[in-house]
């Protein structure tokens, strides 16, 4: 049998012992050496004083198993915090006589998130301080959520395989065909399908035409989609959320304004423009979304309205940012890229 005290004594020398060892290690070599002595699993002296629990008599068990487990951790502490000392790299100056601290640093280069995406950012989190929340769509869709549900007719042109990148050979309208969406109003569709109304959502992402590139066209793009729909939402409603988006995107003095267009999804459909450097620049269309798009997708026209808008990612950033071409961003150059 070992008393108490005893069993009590033999832990605190070791817990001194372990922490004057783990503290004093030069090299990685000592501290190993140091860790099979202290926490060895055979024959480590922890284990040796953990064998002797059996020999305390039954009443001052309780106690001596909880010291054993401050000590053990204690030790363990101290083998982990020396462990991460030697690993850093001043440790490795005073440890390890072949480093030359004057040596000058390796030069990371640290890469950097693409304009496109930094402008993604910062609309998602401009537009989530009005209370819209982010939802993503499938960049392959059907014709039901790039068209139909969209009020836009078999015949329309915007369907025309010369409009639209169809992904069968024979690639036609009206054939139950996938296609690369053309804009982002699909996921206007498929968030109504599965959620009820009050909506606020932005949808972000790539879209795909056929267009030649040009200084302000490419043939992929990213948009920004809004969708609000609740009782009493009207054209009022869309021009403050597009006045306060252009205030917090580019700054509070600039204006807005919209003008009558056309969009077969909203009645009546507007084109908004703010005022940049002396003259309007367009940011894209919008509108209140048509009662025939809620009947699609099982909403009562007469009892919700909303309105949704559809905005040029790529020509908020180039406005943002004086980029006159928007190929620039498409090339991987980093001499371009890294300005950003
Ligand atoms: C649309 O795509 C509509 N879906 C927008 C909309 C949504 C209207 C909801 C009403 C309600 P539009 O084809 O005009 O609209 O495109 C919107 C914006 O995308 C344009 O204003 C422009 O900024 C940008 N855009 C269009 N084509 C290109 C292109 N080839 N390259 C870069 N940006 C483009």
């Amino acid at each position: 049998m070992i008393s108490i005290d005893e069993f009590l004594d033999e832990l605190q020398r070791l817990q001194t012992d372990a922490e004057t060892a783990f503290g004093a290690a030069t090299s990685d070599d000592v501290l190993e050496a140091a860790r099979i002595e202290f926490l060895g699993a055979k024959s480590g002296r922890f284990k040796a004083v953990q064998k002797q629990l059996g020999q305390i008599s039954g009443a001052d068990k309780p106690v001596a198993g909880q010291n054993l487990n401050r000590v053990k951790n204690a030790i363990q502490e101290a083998f982990d915090s020396a462990k991460s000392r030697s690993s850093s790299q001043s440790m490795r100056g005073e440890l390890d006589p072949q480093f030359d601290r004057t040596l000058p640093g390796a030069n990371v280069k640290v890469g950097r998130v693409h304009p496109i995406t930094q402008t993604i950012e910062e609309l998602i989190d401009i537009m989530g301080r009005l209370g819209f929340s982010p939802v993503f769509g499938p960049e392959v869709e059907d014709e039901r959520h790039n068209f139909e549900a969209l009020n836009i007719p078999d015949d329309h042109p915007a369907r025309d395989p010369l409009e639209n990148f169809y992904l069968s050979v024979a690639g036609k309208q009206g054939s139950g065909d996938k296609l690369l969406r053309s804009q982002t109003s699909t996921v206007q569709i498929r968030t109504m399908e599965t959620t009820q109304p009050p909506i606020r959502v932005i949808s972000l992402g790539r879209v795909y035409r056929p267009d030649t590139a040009d200084p302000t066209h490419y043939p992929m793009f990213h948009q920004m989609e809004g969708l609000m729909v609740d009782r009493g939402v009207t054209l009022a409603t869309l021009k403050t959320v597009l006045q306060l988006f252009a205030t917090n995107y580019l700054g509070s003095s600039v204006p807005i304004r919209i003008r009558p267009s056309f969009f077969p999804f909203t009645e009546p459909s507007v084109e908004a423009d703010y005022f940049w450097n002396g003259r309007w620049v367009e940011f894209g269309g919008a509108g209140i979304v048509d009662p025939n798009v809620f009947r699609a997708v099982g909403y009562d026209p007469d009892e919700f309205t909303g309105f949704a808008f559809g905005l040029g990612v790529e020509r908020l950033c180039m406005i943002r940012h004086g980029i006159t071409d928007i190929r620039d961003m498409y090339t991987n150059d980093v001499r371009f890229l890294r300005q950003f």
